[in-house]
């Protein structure tokens, strides 16, 4: 059957099978009837994302010497809005588009856009041009659909669609769950898991043997990079708990002791030195009163003086 359809339907066929597949009218309509036609018959009016894209339309679309001009998706609703193409909400209007002098606005409400297919200097340049004018519809097929991407967004350009994965997500229809490396199991414990091979999403809950008892969470998810949301915990018995207590209590208290006497010593020494300090200031004013007995000496000596 693919064999007899791909006969009958020639090169179309074989391109529909890479990405977007680009189609016309011979007919002029208004911008408005040239996109309900083309939704009607195909997905929407073209939506060009790259020069590529719009050398490949240029290049397909017949050459047309009474009427070259071909509608295209860009258009906008206000004088200072953006570009916008209806297919895909893009805004790429690249550097050298336009033809010269354009966008001019010219009839002051040139709201949507046509591309010219002439033999001329402006041939593939795009002009802003009054919708209500009639021209012939450049539409696209579409080949993403809803299940062309499990978990992700379907990106599709000339020749080519791609899945866009969701965090957590990887392959190339983006149906493969990320992976988080495989959890051992606990010393002394056990562990189950919310879904099976430990994937994006999964949380494993951990459980102590009896007679044991958990230091850390007792949960762990595997987040969207591939990495657990936290360390394993550890399952540990109350015997050695009691003996890591006591032994921290005992250490706790041999530091206690030591730190009080340096403190007693310190401040033994501090009371003996305000004891000395004391007994010299209450001296020192009773020696000031009597001469030194040196001073007494010298008196007498002047006598000996002529
Ligand atoms: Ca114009």
């Amino acid at each position: 059957m693919k064999w007899l359809l791909f006969i009958i339907l020639g090169w179309s066929f074989a391109e529909a099978t890479w990405g977007w597949t680009y189609h016309y009218s011979n007919n002029t309509m208004t911008w408005s009837k040239a996109r309900k036609w083309c939704q009607e018959h195909f997905t929407d009016m073209v939506a060009i994302q790259n020069q590529t894209e719009n050398d490949y339309i240029v290049s397909i679309l017949p050459n047309r010497t009474n009427s070259p001009y071909y509608w295209i998706g860009l258009t906008k609703e206000h004088i200072n809005e953006t570009w916008k193409w209806v297919g895909n909400n893009s805004t790429w209007v690249g550097e050298h588009s336009w033809a010269e002098n354009e966008p001019n606005n010219n009839h002051i409400t040139e709201f949507c856009v046509e591309i010219y297919i002439n033999s001329g200097q402006n041939r593939g340049k795009w002009n802003d041009e009054k919708c209500a004018k009639n021209k012939s519809p450049v539409c696209y097929k579409a080949q993403c659909n809803d299940s062309s991407c499990v978990k992700g967004s379907c990106w599709e350009t000339l020749n080519s669609t791609a899945c866009l994965c969701t965090d957590g997500y990887e392959g190339d229809k983006c149906q493969t769950a990320v992976q988080c490396p495989p959890l051992p199991q606990p010393s002394n414990g056990n562990y189950s898991c919310s879904k099976e091979g430990q994937i994006f999403n999964s949380t494993c809950h951990f459980k102590c043997h009896l007679g044991f008892f958990m230091i850390g969470s007792s949960a762990v998810t595997c987040a969207a990079n591939g990495h657990w949301t936290g360390p394993r915990p550890v399952c540990t018995s109350y015997k050695q708990a009691l003996l890591a207590v006591a032994g921290c209590g005992a250490l706790c208290s041999f530091f206690c002791i030591c730190f009080c006497c340096i403190r007693h010593r310190k401040k033994k020494k501090r009371a003996q030195d305000r004891s000395v300090l004391k007994l010299v200031l209450h001296r020192e004013p009773e020696d000031a009163t009597s001469p030194p007995s040196d001073v007494n000496g010298g008196t007498s000596g002047n006598s000996l003086a002529p």
